[in-house]
């Protein structure tokens, strides 16, 4: 009986000492990163749109992390997809990533489309309404465009990236502390914007928010 109870404590001894290990001792050349994603998304929750829905690889559009970070002088978006589809010019249909977040009473969206024409960038303020969701319509909702940005779509890392230059925030009370209420989505969509038909989308969860100068995982 003895024997039984002092081999589980001997195995969770040595279980300590070897995350003790792990924890303190870095593996030579391995890559730690000290981030913890803002916000995760399942694989393969993409929702169909419209009747019938568009032909569509849902893939590239698949959310699986988003994350934002801020240095003295941007604000950056990070989402991380399941693929990114590498036909800049010639995909028939636009694939869209957006992320909303809120400062100092404002609510503001980072958006970058891969379109038929190219990629397009965009920073909003939101002028009317909350921010887009999923809930049925009825409510009324608008964004103004605050300037030009920057960003990416690193088909390698399969991560789409949109930086804004703080500055562009100032004139409508600028960013402070905490973004707040921060959530994404993204979608798929054929023709033109305002009038665009949508094949699929996919909604991540709300979170509290960002702190502004915070470790983080964006890309
Ligand atoms: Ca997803
Ligand atoms: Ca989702």
């Amino acid at each position: 009986m003895r024997a039984a109870i002092a081999l589980p404590r001997r195995a969770v001894v040595l279980v300590c000492a070897a995350l003790s290990a792990a924890a303190f001792v870095p593996s030579a050349g391995a890559a730690a990163p000290a981030c913890r994603h803002l916000i995760s998304d399942p694989r393969g929750d993409v929702d169909s749109l419209g009747s019938p829905p568009l032909v569509d690889d849902q893939s590239l559009v698949d959310l699986v992390y988003v994350d934002l970070k801020t240095d003295k002088r941007n604000v950056t978006a990070s989402f991380a997809v399941v693929d990114i589809d590498p036909e800049t010019t010639t995909s028939p249909l636009r694939h869209s990533f957006v992320v909303y977040f809120g400062s100092q009473g404002r609510r503001y969206a980072l958006q970058a489309s891969r379109e038929v024409d190219g990629d397009i960038y965009t920073a909003w303020v939101v002028t009317a309404g909350q921010d887009y969701s999923d809930s049925p319509g009825g409510y009324a909702w608008a964004m103004s465009g605050l300037g030009a940005v920057t960003g990416s779509f690193d088909g390698a890392r399969n991560v789409v990236r949109v930086v804004a230059p703080l500055e562009l925030f100032a004139a409508t009370g600028g960013l402070k502390g905490l973004l707040s209420e921060v959530h994404a989505m993204s979608w798929t969509g054929a023709g033109a914007a305002g009038a665009a038909a949508e094949g699929s989308d996919d909604m991540t969860d709300r979170v509290r928010g960002y702190r502004m100068g915070a470790t983080s995982c964006a890309g």
